[in-house]
């Protein structure tokens, strides 16, 4: 064999492994998770960033912390990310614990420091977590400012793990200034990749799913937990990896009570159900309520409140585009509110928006309340966001909140939850399959 054909063997095999590796095991390309970083890095680049991720627990199932996943595609747990853009030569640095055989009888086999994981992960070095004090020292040397997720922004796990981090941090370098990571990350977050979109649809999909399961279980005398088993059962079947949230079934009286999720009581002919929930698909989390009559048809009354919530949903959606804002003083929520205080009467009389007491919208994405990077920051294409009017009037243990999810486009939106029935029309025949 020729020195040439040696070469090109060569090249084409390591083509091969490049191509190999390009992936994470949920789809998302390596590469991407390097351009958020080097996006985040160019925001900070007057400092140094160091993320946490949360430690494993015992007998606790790991939820890894999201910030540190959005940049790291790894739930590596007790990892330390170092991003450090002006240091000549390593740019980002994560750190996570040596192997230890010992322990990986107990939760299996984990990912090594060294080259192979970082040429997995796409990252510049993977070193172990030991070397973290002494290597950060040598980041450190003349920078004056650490970026790191500080207390009192809402961050995703062991809020207290991460306060200790960063007072240990403060310790190590008492003259440096420590500045909040958490409103540059949520920048980025606040906007969805094409990959990001394809993770959240398919968790949007599976919760769809799961609603239609509760919507077959409901029926006089049943209790509210067989509804959430029999949804939480469709959940992870169709590969969701957990509840993104205590699933919400909340009948009658408990219709009324927003995060109401006991699930104990026995629902009864000629009451509503809500059932809030929200699949968590590859980190990524859905958010879908759906109101059901638990005899299967609305009641006049359940009826004409159902269709003002459904008109404050629409008129909600019609305000949804580029530039407007999702808060309380903005087009979308005063849009609901406004067609819900100007249509219908409670017993006494009065108007209803007095019981319309949350929001209109959240961001959605790693998480279920998404990170957000200032409160008013205007909608962009590729943010996505609920749409979840809704009505609770205690005097009549009556409760309806519709729920659905949209995706932000240059001219408006586009309904990520089409496939699931909103109207009451559409709600009584979907729950006329159920087999009672
Ligand atoms: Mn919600």
């Amino acid at each position: 064999m020729g020195l040439g054909l040696k070469l090109k063997i060569m090249v084409f095999l390591l083509l091969l492994l490049s191509l190999a590796t390009k992936f994470l095991a949920n789809g998302v390309e390596t590469a991407e998770f390097r351009s958020r970083r080097q996006a985040y890095a160019s925001r900070t680049a007057d400092g140094v960033t160091v993320l946490f991720n949360a430690p494993e627990e015992d007998l606790r199932e790991f939820v890894p912390d999201k910030n540190f996943y959005y940049f790291t595609g790894t739930s590596a747990p007790g990892g330390i990310l170092v991003l450090s853009p002006r240091h000549s030569q390593h740019k980002e640095t994560l750190f996570i614990p040596e192997r230890n055989l010992d322990q990986e009888k107990w939760t299996g086999a984990k990912q090594a420091p060294g080259i192979e994981t970082a040429r997995l992960l796409n990252i510049d070095r993977v070193l172990p977590l030991e070397q973290f004090q002494t290597e950060l020292n040598v980041l450190m040397a003349g920078q004056k400012k650490i970026y790191a997720v500080l207390p009192g922004h809402k961050s995703t796990a062991n809020a207290c793990v991460q306060e200790n981090q960063i007072a240990k941090l403060r310790g190590l370098f008492p003259f440096v200034e420590t500045a909040q990571a958490a409103a540059p990350i949520a920048h980025l977050r606040m906007t969805k990749s094409a990959a990001e979109l394809a993770l959240l649809r398919r968790a949007i999909q599976i919760t769809i799913a799961a609603q239609e399961a509760a919507s077959r279980t409901i029926a006089d005398g049943r209790y509210e937990y067989e509804v959430e088993a029999a949804l939480e059962f469709e959940l992870r079947r169709a590969g969701a990896t957990r509840p993104a949230f205590p699933s919400i079934v909340g009948s009658g009286p408990n219709s009324v009570i927003l995060h109401y999720e006991k699930n104990t009581r026995p629902m009864r002919q000629g009451e509503l159900v809500v059932v809030d929930i929200g699949a968590e698909f590859a980190e990524y989390a859905a958010d879908v309520t759906r109101t059901y009559p638990v005899g299967g048809t609305f009641s006049p009354r359940q009826k004409e409140i159902y269709l003002i919530v459904l008109a404050a949903q629409e008129a909600a959606l019609r305000a949804v585009k580029p530039g407007v804002i999702i808060g309380k003083s903005g087009p979308i929520h005063r849009a609901a509110y406004e067609t819900i205080d100007s249509q219908g009467k409670d017993l006494n009389g009065g108007a209803l928006g007095q019981y319309f007491i949350h929001g209109t919208s959240h961001h959605l994405g790693l998480e279920v309340h998404d990170a957000v990077s200032e409160p008013n920051r205007a909608l962009e294409p590729g943010m996505v966001i609920t749409i979840e009017p809704g009505i609770y009037i205690p005097g009549e243990n009556l409760g309806v909140r519709i729920e659905d999810v949209v995706l932000v486009t240059e001219t408006g939106y586009e309904l990520l939850t089409k496939d699931l029935p909103r109207t009451p029309e559409d709600i009584e025949k979907l729950m006329r399959k159920r087999r009672i």
